[in-house]
């Protein structure tokens, strides 16, 4: 997906601050953070976002939670606790069409989200 923002970041042809990485799953952290962490966890294979998951996407799955768990010991905020979401559509404004799972901790945090 040459046309894609997060591809195009796993391409390595824009800059990112890389947290984690596997053959499978790259983790950096997002440009407009909300929290003192927030990193965001893609998928390398083109996923446009938790609503088209299917059941052969087990493994990706897999690998992306093991990596946001990684991501949260190595950023602190394991023991304290984080959040991970994941947005689907407008309505839960999520702007960039590629899966992502949002690390966010550091702090804590409000429930329900605005
Ligand atoms: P969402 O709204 O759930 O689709 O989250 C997309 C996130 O992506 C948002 O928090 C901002 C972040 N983001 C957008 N463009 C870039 C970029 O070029 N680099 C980085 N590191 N993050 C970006």
């Amino acid at each position: 997906m040459s046309d894609c923002l997060f591809c195009r970041i796993l391409a390595g042809e824009l800059p990112s601050e890389a947290v984690a990485s596997t053959d499978t799953t790259y983790a950096f952290r997002d440009i407009n953070p909300v929290m003192p962490t927030h990193v965001l966890v893609v998928p390398r294979q083109h996923i446009e976002n938790a609503h088209y998951l299917r059941s052969e996407h087990g493994e990706v799955l897999a690998d992306m939670f093991q990596v946001a768990q990684e991501v949260a010991s190595s950023e602190g905020i394991a023991e304290r606790g984080y959040r991970l979401v994941l947005n689907v559509g407008p309505d839960a404004l999520n702007s960039v069409p590629h899966l992502h799972i949002h690390v966010l901790g550091g702090r804590p945090m409000g429930w329900p989200p605005g």
